[in-house]
């Protein structure tokens, strides 16, 4: 049996369920996958200071599941926030759905390109595709300006204005496949992979599979150099809990 603690940064509690949902859905079914939010932080993350406030969140959750004996971690957030904190306070394997689904990407063809929620979040994209490796195989980076938390609103007409966005993206930039730049659009991958004729990928999913994957095959997380878990020190104020 394994144990995935599947973390959405934001405080969404909605988005998590259907976070949730996606990742039980391609685990196997002897795996336990772990749906989790923290309780502080911003309700959506779509900007620098909302990435960085929700990595404290984040690494109290990582926290809460070395506690609770979880064998390995998804950050459930297209920005990867916090991962390489949370490599070095969790014991076993954490993967970003940012890199997973770009890993995947270029599994299934050259290049692929990007289709995220707000135009302002592009650059991040384009910084992690650079991190992993991946900045010429990312042929285009299209945001539907729909905020993050209007995803499941039915009245915002999302799951038509990002499969459109797709198509669109797959003519003009000629790319082999797309992935999706939100975990609150994991739950269009389906209607979207019918639409578009080329791989539509789901970092939800990828990084459910790569973890269990890794932990299966007894992986972890390198602790000799970078990754190693940081030694004591006093934190002060609100973060006075955050000693390790
Ligand atoms: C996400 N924000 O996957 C990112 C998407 C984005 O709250 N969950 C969020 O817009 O960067």
């Amino acid at each position: 049996m394994v144990h995935i603690r599947v973390i959405n940064p934001n405080t969404a509690r909605a988005m998590t369920e259907s976070i949730g949902h996606c990742a039980r859905a391609v685990a196997e079914p002897s795996t336990v996958v772990t749906a989790v939010n923290p309780s502080m932080g911003p309700e959506s993350i779509e900007s620098h200071y909302d990435e960085a406030l929700a990595v404290p969140g984040l690494l109290a959750e990582i926290a809460a599941g070395e506690a609770a004996g979880a064998d390995g971690y998804v950050i459930a957030c297209f920005g990867d926030p916090g991962l390489d904190a949370a490599r070095e306070l969790a014991s076993g394997p954490v993967v970003g759905i940012a890199e997973a689904a770009m890993h995947a990407a270029t599994l299934l063809g050259r290049d692929f390109s990007v289709v995220t929620t707000l135009a302002r979040t592009t650059g991040r994209t384009r910084d992690l595709a650079a991190r992993y490796g991946f900045a010429d195989a990312c042929r285009g980076v299209h945001a539907c300006d729909i905020p993050v938390l209007e995803l499941d609103d039915p009245s915002s007409n999302a799951r038509k204005v990002v499969a459109d966005l797709c198509a669109s993206a797959v003519d003009r930039d000629g790319c082999d496949s797309i992935v999706l730049g939100c975990a609150g659009m994991a739950s269009f991958c389906a209607d979207i992979s019918r639409r578009v004729g080329v791989p539509v990928i789901d970092g939800v999913a990828v990084a459910t599979k790569l973890v269990e994957s890794l932990v299966s095959l007894g992986l972890r997380t390198s602790t000799r150099g970078e990754f190693a878990r940081p030694g004591p020190k006093k934190y002060a104020g609100l973060l006075r809990d955050f000693s390790v």
